[in-house]
């Protein structure tokens, strides 16, 4: 089924320590995303890059935290650009560093909301990102959106009030394999359901995947999709300022891919975290346009789908 898609670059590279983020917009477009979802009968636009309000927001107790105004800036930047995104759309928000999603999911959980539907989210990372400006060490707020969107830490005054809100329960994570003691327990006092890999070696990645998307079409909700690029095992996608060895395989992403087309479910998506200063010859880029590909309908048999009208 013919979708309305629109490319909407997110060149946010501060709220990681490695520089590169800010050419991943660039480095899909030059993958040919766009024309790639057009041959498979979309209608695609390419809104082109946001710009991140310039801001001067008071300091945090944490001295450790890195580019908090320009952080704050692109968050600001970043709720405002997705804000705008009608119904009848499907943005893919092409990052960027993960705090890309401290301005995305809020805005989609807003159009949910507006919708009379809840936000679920599908979190594909070796990282939780639930830290926030306390837990932190490491400064760098990539580590912090989750907490953010969800409301379960407090980021006042320096990010935005959010526009809209996700039930912790409404989150899935598949492919942890690095997180930290502070967001251990964070995670075990929620009730986002987290696929580790060792879940995933145990029991596959489609038994999680399964569950989830019943979830979320039982809700009847909107499903947004945050594809962190070191969700896979970095011999496949080098192009990450974090490589974590043991991350999903081809197969094991490319069947999450194809269910989620499959379920008819997808409302919005990040593609967060890839830094084409790090690729090689451009494998990693070319690698997600591919998965993107195979999230919007690219298949090798035809099979039939989930899909509601
Ligand atoms: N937990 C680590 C930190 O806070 C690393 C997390 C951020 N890295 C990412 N995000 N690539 O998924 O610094
Ligand atoms: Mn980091
Ligand atoms: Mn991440
Ligand atoms: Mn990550």
């Amino acid at each position: 089924m013919a979708k309305h898609i629109t490319l909407l670059g997110a060149p946010i590279q501060t709220g990681a320590w490695r520089r590169g983020c800010l050419m991943g917009p660039d480095a899909l477009r030059t993958a040919d995303l766009a024309a790639t979802l057009t041959v498979l009968g979309h209608d695609v636009t390419d809104a082109g890059d946001v710009s991140p309000e310039v801001l001067s927001v008071p300091a945090t107790e944490n001295q450790t935290i890195r580019d908090l105004d320009l952080c704050a800036g692109w968050v600001r930047a970043l709720q405002a650009a997705a804000g705008k995104v009608t119904q009848d759309t499907i943005p893919v928000f092409m990052g960027g560093d993960h705090l890309m999603a401290a301005g995305t999911v809020p805005a989609m959980a807003a159009r949910a909301e507006t919708d009379g539907r809840p936000l679920f989210v599908l979190w594909l990372d070796a990282h939780s990102d639930i830290h926030d400006f306390d837990s932190t060490d490491s400064g760098n707020l990539h580590g912090t959106p989750v907490a953010y969107f969800t409301g379960l830490s407090d980021f006042s005054p320096q990010f935005p009030v959010l526009p809209g809100r996700v039930d912790p329960a409404n989150i899935c994570m598949i492919g942890l394999r690095s997180v930290d003691p502070h967001e251990k327990a964070a995670l075990a006092r929620t009730e986002i359901q987290v696929a580790d890999m060792r879940a995933i070696d145990e029991h596959g990645i489609a038994a999680p995947l399964r569950a989830f998307l019943d979830r979320v079409e039982a809700a009847n909700g909107h499903l947004h999709v945050s594809f962190d690029v070191d969700f896979l095992e970095p011999d496949i996608a080098p192009a990450v300022g974090t490589t974590v060895p043991g991350g999903a395989s081809f197969r094991e992403a490319h069947l999450v891919m194809e269910w989620l087309h499959d379920s008819g479910l997808v409302t919005s998506l990040d593609i967060a975290e890839l830094n084409p200063f790090m690729d090689e010859r451009g494998k990693t880029a070319r690698l997600m346009v591919d998965f993107v590909a195979s999230l919007f309908g690219k298949s090798v048999l035809d099979r039939p789908t989930r899909a509601r009208g």
